[in-house]
């Protein structure tokens, strides 16, 4: 088994929806066991044209290589409607894969740790938030990457605090139960 971190985007259709579901689909897999989930940001866009992306970063451990797992994701993206018409296109969905245990790979079509991953404030933030104390392998701490990215703007999407099976979507945590969710 290994822990793997895969970064996800999205800035076309219902970017933020889409997140949710993709976390959900990996979840399914039966070769991956989603362990957590960041916050969901709303990010301007980087390199890229288009519309505010929302991104977030989720923790997994995995059965599969890690060649496989890319593929598991390309499977994911086209299921979601992803289309490739351009570098850095507005996109359905992307899955990247940023760490892959402490492994690091150099091949053609896969490149892990993400070779980008400490130039952009949307993984570095959620990783972090995730993981604060992470060393990335042969980079040294995530976090001494995010000074260099004040610049690039990111807000943490404020997620619902309405309660599930409350009625009056009252405020009393004490008796409420406590599957929140965040609906949108
Ligand atoms: N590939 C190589 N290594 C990996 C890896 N570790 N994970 C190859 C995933 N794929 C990897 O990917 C292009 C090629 O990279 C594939 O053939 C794959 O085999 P792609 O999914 O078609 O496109 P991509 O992910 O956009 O490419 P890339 O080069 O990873 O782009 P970046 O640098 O990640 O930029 N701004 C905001 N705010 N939020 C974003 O999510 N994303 C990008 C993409 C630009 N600006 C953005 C965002
Ligand atoms: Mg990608």
């Amino acid at each position: 088994m290994t822990i793997a971190y895969l970064g996800l985007g999205a800035n076309l259709g219902d970017a933020r929806q889409t997140l949710k579901d993709a976390v959900v689909c990996l979840a399914q897999q039966h070769t991956i066991t989603v362990l957590a989930k960041s916050s969901v940001y709303r990010t301007a866009p980087i390199d890229a044209s288009g519309d505010d992306y929302f991104n977030c970063v989720v923790k997994l451990e995995t059965s599969l290589p890690a060649r496989a797992l890319l593929r598991l994701c390309h499977h994911i993206e086209l299921q979601f409607g992803r289309e490739r018409p351009y570098r850095n296109a507005p996109r359905t969905l992307d899955l990247d894969i940023l760490l892959y245990g402490a492994s690091s790979i150099d091949e053609a079509d896969l490149v892990v740790p993400h070779p980008r991953m400490t130039q952009r404030a949307f993984v570095l933030v959620p990783l972090v938030e995730l993981e604060p104390d992470l060393i990335l392998p042969q980079r040294g701490r995530a976090d001494s990457f995010i000074a260099d990215v004040a610049d690039q703007r990111i807000e943490k999407v404020a997620a619902c605090q309405c309660m599930v099976g409350t009625p009056s979507g009252g405020t009393d945590t004490s008796t409420a139960p406590s599957n929140k969710t965040d609906c949108r």
